[in-house]
C-alpha cells in the first residue's frame, strides 16, 4: 500500500522540486498541432525549444489514486498562437479533472464530443474544473513561464486522438497584445 508523501511547489519558478518523473515536450514532439506550419517548420529548423515541461509525482495508475503534477508551458508562439500543452481527452471519458493556477498567466481551452468548447483565462489562484467529457488543453498567453498543477484519477488514461491531427473547435491567438480565440480552419463537424 502507497503510504502519504508530499511534494512542494517552488512559488517563484513555478516548478514541482521533489518531483519523480519529468516530461519533456519540444516543438518536435508537436508536429501538424500549431495552425502555421510554415513558420512552425521555420521555428522547428532553427531549435527545437522546449515548448512545456511537465513534472509529475508517481502514484499507481490504480482507481482510487489521484495522479497530480505541475505543468510549466514557456512563453512562446508560433505565429500568432501561443504555445500550449497538446491536450486530450480521458480514456475514462467520465473522469473529471481540477487545475490551480501557480504562477503566470494563461487559459484552458476545452471541448465537448457535440464540438462545443469552453475557455477561461486562469491566473495564480485560479481554480479551473474540467468536468467529464471534456477535452482540455492550456495556453500561455504570458511573457512569463505560465505554471499550474493538475489532480486527476491516476487511472483517467490521455487520449490524444484526433487532437493530434485537428484540435479544438478554437485557436488561442494573440491580437493586438490580448489572447483571443479565433475559428480552427481545421476543426469541421
Ligand atoms: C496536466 C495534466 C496531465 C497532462 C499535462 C500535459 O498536467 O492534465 O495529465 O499530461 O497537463 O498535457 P497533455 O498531456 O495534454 O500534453
Ligand atoms: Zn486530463
Amino acid at each position: 500500500m502507497l503510504e502519504p508523501f508530499v511534494s512542494s511547489i517552488d512559488f517563484s519558478s513555478g516548478k514541482l522540486r521533489d518531483y519523480d518523473n519529468k516530461l519533456d515536450r519540444k516543438l518536435s514532439s508537436m508536429l501538424g498541432m500549431f495552425a502555421d506550419k510554415d513558420i512552425f517548420d521555420q521555428m522547428l529548423a532553427k531549435e527545437d525549444s522546449m515548448v512545456y515541461e511537465v513534472f509529475e509525482k508517481e502514484v499507481p495508475e490504480q482507481s482510487g489514486q489521484l495522479a497530480h503534477a505541475v505543468t510549466v508551458i514557456h512563453p512562446g508562439k508560433v505565429g500568432n498562437e501561443y504555445f500550449m500543452t497538446k491536450g486530450h481527452f480521458h480514456v475514462k471519458e467520465n473522469n473529471a479533472e481540477i487545475y490551480l493556477g501557480i504562477k503566470g498567466n494563461g487559459g484552458i481551452i476545452m471541448q465537448n464530443k457535440e464540438g462545443q468548447s469552453s475557455y477561461y483565462p486562469i491566473e495564480p489562484g485560479t481554480v479551473a474544473y474540467v468536468a467529464p467529457y471534456w477535452a482540455h488543453r492550456t495556453v500561455n498567453t504570458g511573457n512569463v513561464a505560465f505554471s499550474f498543477l493538475a489532480i486527476y484519477p491516476a487511472d483517467a488514461g490521455h487520449d490524444y486522438g484526433s487532437i493530434e491531427q485537428i484540435g479544438f473547435p478554437k485557436l488561442v491567438v494573440e491580437q493586438n497584445s490580448h489572447p483571443e480565440l479565433v475559428d480552427n480552419p481545421k476543426f469541421t463537424r
